[in-house]
């Protein structure tokens, strides 16, 4: 078995701790969130609107609402923050610093005019020194411009994710004495501690630490580090004196850290000690930093997996993106943190970063709570062949290894994902073998930056098939090889996925194998009793995880697994039932959580769980008798469950794979259910509209709605349910002839996509069975394929009445009501076109006349 030898692992990233107390002993942090002016530039390099600007505070993004615009491509272009910075006369003659944990993708910084630094991509920190740039006791102007644009040079390239433009995460402004903890080099704190020995008996550290003196004269300074339990015990210290030069930086290491049989760091025990280090002249403590400490080793093997301080482990995740519903990028530190205690709460033990280098309260997070991670840089989908793509690239890969890797929480270092997804247009000759040398290049830079860590790539299943792909050979250049599947949503059928990974396994037995990614979409306004790939119903969704993660957990010989992903997130070129957003997540974008959470709480949490998975679909209803039967499944980690229906019991089930599927047949109006186990109960309230009536010799006031073309249910913002199209059966309604077709096209105008992207099509007819009188059909239709300008219309006919529909604009909604008769127990509309096909997306049809006020 081969060992990723032992890594330490260390949490430095600065505390949060009041500036007061900071300022006393050495370094000084201080939020410059507060107090901002924003403004758009224009094309011309003035801000729009310059003179007032916008109060902002940090963090913040200008496209915070880019999935609410059909209509607009997000902003990339370039904001401009502006502030003044009071600066203490006390800060004469210190080093002062601005950090950004992270700006998107370009930042400018000018103080009181003058040029402070410039830092190119959006997801890792930097530090930009401006000591020499400001006034003490007075007034500062700091001037920022940040520019989202397309830039060729500058990863990523193309994602499917929103590239969110701003100061998206916090801003300080550190204050340093002239001899401090080196800080110039990637944006990293030059501190850190690692293990020579690492094992259940015994580990012994080493630190290592660069100390700056930026003053004009020669210093004697002493370094002291001093290791704490979680208790605050000491455990070991020690100290050594430094001569530095006017203007060196001293690299200084100190030896004899040993702890007897240490406490371990893991997700279900996450064991932090405390490194505080000091930097002192004379008894004057110069710099102090405090971070936490994570003593684990991983090992991993292509046959055997992986294991975690020397005892198999394995790794069940998720991938996390960092935006949120009405945020965008721009979370707050408590946000990120109740993310991270999310996964957790959801069973995992195990976390990707996708695709890029996340805030430092994730990584904070990761160590406190127990996650293992895998972080990334954003190299996906193509590269650039430039120079300055690949110093771009390695670049962000240094700074995220280094500001980084003393979170113990971080296992695996990652630097591209399904990187030939995309082929550039025209292909450049070379092209391929390009990619693999910037592959071998990346790889070989975080081996030399980190030694201790493996590194990973992940590659799509289309990746391995194509010729080119073959050539390139990528599989072979890290560590670790992982792979995203989708089987049974954008290709194949849900069972292939095991088959496929076994024939892999034994093709290339020595390569140690993740998954990195695997999903479903879904929108809790689509529902289905027979689901399908792609028709976004929370219902495949479920059939999908449970099929897959059966098939993954199969397979001890995976070192893991990540779903993709644990919340729905931004990609403003998307479009599926929900305008620019991924609706793979276990969870809306609000954070809700989906039913299928609930699997997965049920599949690895140690907590009981009893969950009716009925939250995503409340409200239900049919028009046909046997429409009110249906599955009912409840996710549990319990042996059994007895579920009652309404008082009823309907019997007791075993559990199989954490699902028990019950059949239920709902009564009009409320329906309440129980759930019960020796492990806890579930209770909840399903409503059934029956719509039979509608059909029955007195029809009441009930509304038939139908989803036309469509075998899955939209539940809209009303409450309103349009079933399932059906085809005409006696007694009842439906279609006759004409065909169901669907597009995944934004329709403008309505948030009521998954109504308008499917639709009945051609010539035919829908029959109602229903007691003569008078009747009102309101049609919706919605052009989901042409282009402006080209006609597009049909006629609806019922008995001698006939109505034209043209015109319509493109992918815009238009409801067209229509009074008709039914008389001796039937009514037909008919739907023909004379230029086209005819096409009707949904309809509603009720007792009674038109009246204005409806819908028109
Ligand atoms: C992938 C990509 C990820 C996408 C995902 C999807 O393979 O790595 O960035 O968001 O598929 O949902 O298509
Ligand atoms: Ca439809």
């Amino acid at each position: 078995m081969r060992l990723s030898a032992s890594l330490l692992l260390l949490c430095l990233g600065w505390l949060p701790q009041p500036a007061a107390a900071e300022a006393t002993e050495g370094r000084a942090r201080h939020s410059l969130n507060a107090g901002w002016t924003f403004a758009i530039e224009d094309s011309g390099g003035r801000g729009v609107g310059e003179a007032a600007g916008r109060p902002i505070d940090l963090p913040h993004t200008w496209n915070a609402a880019a999935e609410q615009d059909k209509r607009s491509p997000y902003l990339r272009g370039v904001g401009n923050y502006r502030k003044t910075l009071y600066i203490e006369p006390s800060w004469a003659g210190k080093r002062l610093y601005l950090y950004f944990e992270g700006a998107n993708q370009v930042t400018e910084v000018q103080v009181n005019g003058r040029h402070a630094g410039r830092h190119l991509g959006g997801y890792t920190a930097f530090a930009l020194d401006i000591s020499g740039l400001v006034s003490p006791g007075a007034e500062n102007r700091v001037e920022i411009r940040v520019d989202n644009r397309h830039d060729p040079d500058i990863p990523p390239l193309d994602a499917d994710f929103t590239f969110y433009g701003g100061i998206y995460r916090d801003l300080w402004l550190l204050v340093l004495d002239e001899v401090h903890f080196d800080l110039d080099e990637y944006g990293a704190v030059d501190f850190r501690i690692d293990p020579a020995v690492l094992s259940r008996t015994r580990a012994a550290l080493r630190v290592n630490a660069g100390v700056r003196n930026a003053s004009p004269s020669d210093r004697e300074v002493r370094m002291n580090a001093k290791l704490l339990d979680a208790g605050g015990r000491e455990v070991a210290q020690r100290s050594t004196t430094a001569r530095i030069a006017a203007g060196a930086l001293s690299r200084i290491e100190l030896a004899g850290f040993d702890i007897p049989q240490p406490e371990l760091w893991s997700p279900e025990s996450p064991y932090l000690y405390r490194l505080v280090g000091t930097i002192s002249e004379g008894g004057r403590i110069l710099d102090r930093l405090e971070y936490p400490v994570g003593l684990r080793w991983f090992g991993f093997d292509a046959q055997q997996g992986l294991t975690l301080n020397g005892e198999p482990y394995r790794l069940n995740g998720t991938n996390r993106h960092q935006d949120h519903a009405g945020l965008g990028n721009a979370l707050p530190d408590a946000l990120h943190r109740a993310d991270l205690r999310k996964i957790k709460e959801d069973g995992f033990n195990f976390l990707r970063l996708a695709h890029y280098p996340q805030d430092p309260a994730v990584l904070q997070a990761a160590d406190e709570l127990g996650l293992v991670v895998w972080e990334e840089i954003p190299i996906v989908n193509m590269i650039g062949l430039s120079d300055a793509f690949r110093d771009h690239a390695t670049r962000m890969l240094r700074e995220m290894i280094r500001q980084h890797r003393h979170h113990p929480s971080i296992a695996f270092w990652g630097y591209m994902n399904e990187v030939t997804l995309r082929e550039p247009d025209p292909l450049p000759p070379g092209y391929y073998a390009a990619v693999a040398a910037l592959a071998e290049e990346l790889n070989a830079v975080a081996k030399t930056e980190d030694p201790a860590r493996p590194t990973v790539m992940a590659l799509s299943w289309d990746e391995l098939n194509r010729e080119a792909d073959r050539q390139a050979d990528l599989p072979s250049i890290p560590d670790i090889l992982a792979f995203n599947l989708y089987f049974g949503w954008y290709y194949g059928e849900l069972d292939s996925l095991g088959r496929f990974l076994d024939r892999y396994h034994r093709d290339f037995p020595g390569r140690p194998l993740m998954i990195s990614e695997y999903g479903a979409g879904s929108d809790r306004r689509v529902h289905a009793l027979d689901p399908e790939p792609f028709d976004f119903s929370t219902e495949y969704q479920q059939v999908y995880h449970e099929a897959s993660f059966r098939q993954l957990a199969e397979r001890p010989w995976l070192l893991g697994t990540a779903v993709w992903a644990q919340f729905d997130f931004g990609s403003q070129h998307r479009q599926d039932t929900r305008f620019g957003i991924n609706q793979k997540g276990l969870r809306y974008f609000d954070r809700e959580p989906k039913d299928i959470a609930w699997f997965y709480r049920a599949q690895l949490s140690a907590q009981a769980v009893v969950h009716i998975a009925a939250r995503d679909w409340p409200q239900r209803a049919g028009s046909r008798p046997e429409d009110a039967t249906m599955p009912l499944r409840v996710y549990s980690n319990a042996g059994s469950i007895e579920l009652s229906h309404n008082g009823r019991s309907l019997g007791e089930r075993p559990v199989r794979n954490a699902t028990v599927v019950f059949e239920v047949t709902l009564e009009q109006g409320e329906n309440f259910l129980v759930a019960k186990s020796p492990r806890g109960e579930d209770h909840l309230v399903i409503r059934y509209e029956d719509r039979s009536a509608l059909f029955a010799a007195d029809p009441t006031d009930v509304v038939l709605a139908v989803n036309a073309g469509a075998h899955e249910q939209f539940v809209d913002d009303t409450g309103q349910v349009w079933e399932a199209d059906r085809e005409y059966r006696e007694g009842s309604w439906g279609y006759v002839g004409g065909a169901a077709g669907r597009s995944h096209h934004r329709i403008f105008d309505t948030d009521d996509d998954p109504l308008y992207q499917t639709r009945r099509t051609g010539s035919f007819s829908y029959r109602f069975d229903a007691p003569d009188g008078p009747y009102c059909f309101t049609g919706h239709v919605a052009d989901f394929e042409r282009d402006a300008g080209v006609p597009a219309g049909f006629r609806v006919t019922t008995g001698n009445a006939s109505v034209a529909v043209s015109n319509l604009a493109p992918f815009t909604p238009r409801i067209v009501q229509q009074p008709v008769t039914a008389t001796r127990g039937g009514l037909v509309i008919g739907f023909s076109s004379g230029l086209t096909d005819a096409y009707l997306n949904g309809f509603t049809l009720q007792r009674g006349r038109c009246y204005a006020g409806a819908p028109e």
